[in-house]
């Protein structure tokens, strides 16, 4: 019995035993730094932000947190601040969170509720750099080190270190490592997957920012479809209601329900000019010739002054988010900074000299090669690695063309470069009526990234969390064939459930079969 104790306080340790093991855990690793250490009982309050995101709460398991500072380029003493939370409850998984737009701050939201809220020793990172999403003046211009931190050695760093830093501390090692995010940090996954395959076994990614070449002068040009305000060419904020009124007028009962909402915006063939400005029109509810024309370029394919084919367009259903999305007074100052600290090295560059120079001097610098446009992750697949990817229809920020062109070009590259078969590795889940990663009309709860602060699904599994479907799909072999989304009243979960809805595996819509039109056992994936 006496020498039976310490067996058991290593295999199953009590709340002092962690809490000890915590705060007196002394890690032993190249290049990383513990700056603190601090213990958190369940239930503590914990009231943490970054300029990425907040985390206000007092429902969180015990955990141990440690703040990091991760040296990335010994030779010039460059750093990355990162954070591992370790539940004392571990599911024996690693989970990584990324980042948005330019930031610049850990992702505590998504480590404390989709992270260590659900077992997983969780973490994240600055990049390297603390900043806000839109503010790219960390790139210098000319601060190579920030620039290649951003773009994926902090990341994969801060991996590295925290399998590490498990196996340190729980004694074992981990069993499968993840990775769930969205945006910029959709195209950090995928710098992931490409060059560092070992780094996860699987990848949960939205709407990536992965083509930035393409993505800058894409959400320049948007904006500069419409400009200036109050031009001839401009849309005010109260016509877009106008516009997706008719849209769906035209498109939502396609999908067989009339609900508000355009399931397959592929299939819409959006006129607007079915409400063109006649003489006895009221202007404050038809368009203009010249309204028509920005419609027609924002709603199209984007070539540059060349005729090369750049992005694809906004798609029929998103109207109400457009006017805050791109269709701006001032384009994305993601996207002007992107010119100025990275590219051009201007920091007094006019936007409305945007030209085809530029963006083909965006494509062949690629700076600290951020971008992640390759079709090629043989190498990832061929280790067990599985990817689901999901995009909102209405993302008013990334054409979701963007998603479904690099999930079509993986998948053609896949089979005629290897002998693998893309389906067992790769799904691409569309969201109809969800904007950029979140919000919107849409059933849009699902439990990925930066969601969860605003609800959590409808339950934490494999049938309405797409993290726990990864799980359930890498570790059991189980295909992942649909995934319900929950639409909440007021997108709050107190306030009840107002529908579900089947997400389906790109071709793949949900069609209604008859029956309950708020509940997704009346659709099924066509
Ligand atoms: C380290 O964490 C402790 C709580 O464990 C806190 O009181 C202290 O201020 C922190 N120190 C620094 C330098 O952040
Ligand atoms: C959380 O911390 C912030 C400062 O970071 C503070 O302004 C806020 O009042 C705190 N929230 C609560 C509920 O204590
Ligand atoms: C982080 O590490 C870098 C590189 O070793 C060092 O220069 C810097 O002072 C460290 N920062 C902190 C807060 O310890
Ligand atoms: C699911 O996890 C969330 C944390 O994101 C938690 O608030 C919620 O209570 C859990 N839901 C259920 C049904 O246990
Ligand atoms: C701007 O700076 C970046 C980072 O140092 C560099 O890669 C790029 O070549 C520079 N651009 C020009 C036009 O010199
Ligand atoms: C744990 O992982 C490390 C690093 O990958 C490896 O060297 C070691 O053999 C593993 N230990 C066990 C028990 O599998
Ligand atoms: C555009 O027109 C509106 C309505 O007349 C006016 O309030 C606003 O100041 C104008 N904006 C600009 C930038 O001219
Ligand atoms: C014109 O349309 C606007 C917006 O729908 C409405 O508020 C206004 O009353 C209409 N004006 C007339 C004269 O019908
Ligand atoms: C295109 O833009 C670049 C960068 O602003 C500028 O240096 C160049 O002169 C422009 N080319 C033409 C043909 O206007
Ligand atoms: C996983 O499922 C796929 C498709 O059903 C099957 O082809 C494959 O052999 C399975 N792999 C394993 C390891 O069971
Ligand atoms: C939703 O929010 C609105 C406005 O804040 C409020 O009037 C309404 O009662 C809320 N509905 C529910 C079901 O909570
Ligand atoms: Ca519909």
């Amino acid at each position: 019995m006496f020498f039976l104790l310490p067996v058991l306080l290593l295999s199953v340790p009590g709340a002092l035993a962690w809490k000890d093991q915590c705060t007196t855990f002394a890690p032993v690793i190249a290049n990383v730094h513990l700056l603190n250490v601090t213990y958190y009982e369940a239930n503590a309050f914990v009231n943490l932000s970054s300029p990425l995101q907040t985390i206000t709460t007092s429902s969180l398991p015990a955990f141990c947190r440690l703040q990091l500072n991760i040296t990335t380029n010994p030779a010039t003493g460059k750093a990355a601040y990162s954070e591992v939370w370790l539940p004392d409850g571990w599911n024996s998984r690693t989970l990584g969170f990324g980042n948005g737009g330019w930031s610049g701050g850990v992702p505590y939201a998504d480590i404390a509720l989709a992270g260590a809220q659900q077992g997983y020793v969780a973490f994240g990172t600055n990049t390297g750099h603390n900043g806000i999403s839109r503010d790219g003046s960390f790139g210098g211009p000319r601060n190579d080190d920030a620039i290649i931190d951003f773009a994926y050695r902090a990341l994969h760093l801060t991996t590295v270190a925290a399998k590490s830093l498990a196996s340190q501390y729980y004694g074992y090692n981990h069993t499968k490592s993840y990775y769930m995010a969205c945006s910029t940090g959709g195209r950090q996954g995928i710098k992931a997957m490409s060059s560092f395959p070992e780094d996860y076994d699987g990848v949960v990614i939205g709407s990536p920012a992965n083509a930035m070449a393409r993505l800058q002068p894409w959400t320049i040009h948007q904006s500069l479809n419409v400009q200036p305000v109050n031009s001839s060419r401009w849309i005010p904020a109260a016509l877009w209601p106008v516009i997706h009124k008719e849209a769906l007028r035209q498109c939502d009962s396609l999908d067989g329900v009339t609900d508000g909402i355009i399931s397959n915006p592929e299939v819409c063939d959006f006129r607007p000019q079915l409400i063109t400005c006649r003489k006895e029109s009221n202007t404050s509810e038809c368009l203009t010739v010249d309204q028509l024309e920005s419609l027609r370029k924002l709603y199209s394919n984007y070539l540059d002054g060349d005729q090369n084919w750049i992005f694809s367009g906004y798609v029929p259903g998103g109207e109400l988010g457009y006017p805050t999305g791109l269709a701006t007074a001032e384009p994305y100052q993601i996207s002007t900074d992107y010119y100025k600290y990275f590219v051009l090295n201007d920091t007094t560059w006019d936007y409305h000299t945007l030209n085809a120079s530029a963006i083909k001097l965006g494509m062949d610098i690629n700076p600290g090669q951020m971008d992640t446009n390759t079709p090629d992750l043989t190498a990832f697949f061929a280790r067990g690695g599985k990817v689901i990817q999901y995009v909102g229809w209405n993302d008013q920020l990334i054409s979701p063309g963007n998603s479904i062109k690099w999930y079509k070009d993986v998948y053609a590259y896949t089979l005629a470069n290897s002998a693998i078969n893309p389906d067992e590795h790769f799904k691409l889940f569309t969201v109809p009526g969800m904007r950029h990663c979140f919000t919107g009309e849409g059933a849009w709860i699902f439990g990925a990234a930066s969601q969860r602060n605003t609800a959590p699904p409808l339950e934490n599994n494999s049938k309405y969390d797409i993290q726990a479907a990864m799980v359930e799909w890498l570790e059991t072999n189980r295909t992942v064939d649909h995934i319900v989304a929950t639409k909440y009243r007021n997108d709050s979960a107190s306030s009840g459930v107002s529908f579900t809805r089947k997400l389906c595996p790109y071709p793949q819509q949900a069609v209604y079969q008859g029956g309950d039109q708020n509940s997704e056992a009346s659709f099924v994936c066509k």
